[in-house]
């Protein structure tokens, strides 16, 4: 069923002009609804546009019922940097998506915003990353002579503490978000970014679990050195976050021998759906559903959804830090998340990472980008539009 279930208003989105102009004609005017309880005051579709706002609409993050907070952060990404450009990118191909979803329905219409992009951890990223990038050469390995092993000592210092000013700036803003009753949600920058956002809310949400979509397991115990590296989110997410109970992880094709043991020695707090093990379920005859089902059975009723864009296949980010063949598909991921949110599991907060501009000028990226994150609103949305709904009605 689409989202949601009354009738739309026979609005039009306020759209921004955009350079390449697009056929966003008024969606099937329907019959006059009910105020949507989920639009929140002060959000006029027909007002003009004010701002270059997310998919182009024209609302403040005071307004918004989800706030994405955009992370232009990519010190530590081993393979190929970029991904601090992910923001800006994402939000320059939003503008070309259409608003009406298939799955969703009209989406915008609960208020979406992104917060500026913050030039000052844009400037912290590329020094970090300028500190970073010898370490990386060598894979992390600590000189033998005596001098260069304390400079080696000081540039991860220099590194790590970068990590945790970003780690503030994302707390911060979710905290003033939650605080007002609205959804967080983090743009990256590589998969270290949403840290503070997962730490404020498993403060607030104990017992939430994870879905984590990507072709990494992300659990090692730092990377090159790098305390918060992109490939220790979830370590550092399940040894120092008692909040979160549960750890599942889909689409997983790039793994250590000591994250596997990680994952073995959880007790059952991380749970992973391996690439290959779909595929061979699925060889075997079982469906996507079916997946989908065991998928959404090892998560408890409050969800965090972190998605990598490299869970996808690599045509659809082929210039991401680290692609890996195999994959989820557009479509599959979509019918997840539609399945997710139909068993009325509540999305308490989201990020997308590790969205690289493409080295060619093509929006192609940022055109995936922005459509995976109209679909994690979407799913967000659906089940906390129903709770609004059933708010309004018993306070009647
Ligand atoms: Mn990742």
């Amino acid at each position: 069923m689409p989202y949601p279930a009354p009738a739309m208003p026979t609005v039009k989105p306020t759209k921004q002009p955009v350079k390449k102009p697009v056929a966003r004609s008024a969606k099937k005017p329907a019959t006059q609804p009910a105020k949507p309880p989920f639009v929140p005051a002060g959000f006029d579709p027909d007002a003009a546009a004010t701002g270059d706002g997310l998919f182009g609409l024209a609302i403040g993050p005071k307004d918004a019922r989800i706030v994405v907070i955009p992370v232009p952060f990519d010190a530590t990404t081993s393979y190929g940097a970029g991904t601090a450009a992910g923001p800006a990118h994402v939000m320059e191909a939003s503008k070309q998506v259409d608003l009406q979803d298939i799955q969703f329905g009209a989406v915008w219409q609960a208020g979406i915003a992104m917060l500026p992009i913050p030039k000052d951890i844009a400037a912290l990223s590329k020094k970090a990353r300028r500190v970073a990038e010898p370490i990386i050469k060598v894979g992390g390995a600590v000189p033998s002579n005596k001098a260069k092993a304390k400079a080696h000592a000081k540039a991860l210092a220099t590194v790590n503490a970068a990590s945790e000013r970003v780690h503030g700036y994302v707390a911060r803003e979710a905290e003033r978000i939650l605080d007002r009753g609205a959804i967080p949600a983090v743009l990256g920058g590589d998969h270290s970014s949403p840290f503070g956002l997962i730490a404020e809310l498993s403060l607030r949400h104990p017992g939430m679990g994870i879905l984590q979509i990507d072709a990494h397991a992300d659990l090692r115990d730092s990377f090159e050195g790098f305390t918060w590296s992109h490939a220790s989110i979830f370590h550092n997410v399940m040894t120092r976050l008692p909040g979160v109970k549960k750890l599942v992880q889909v689409g997983i094709r790039d793994f250590g021998q000591r994250e596997a043991e990680f994952i073995e020695n959880s007790k059952g707090r991380v749970t992973t759906f391996f690439d290959q093990r779909i595929r061979d379920r699925q060889f075997n005859g079982a469906t996507w559903s079916a997946v989908c089902k065991d998928i959404i059975a090892a998560l408890p009723h409050e969800v965090y959804i972190s998605f990598d864009i490299d869970g996808l296949t690599s045509e659809h980010c082929p210039q991401t830090g680290t692609p890996v063949p195999g994959g989820l598909t557009f479509p599959e991921v979509c019918h997840l998340l539609e399945m997710l949110a139909k068993t009325g599991r509540r999305v308490i907060g989201f990020d997308l990472c590790e969205v690289t501009p493409s080295t060619f000028g093509d929006e192609w990226n940022g055109s995936v980008g922005a459509r995976v994150l109209y679909k994690l609103m979407g799913c967000t949305l659906l089940n906390d539009f129903r709770r609004e709904v059933k708010k309004a009605r018993a306070a009647r």
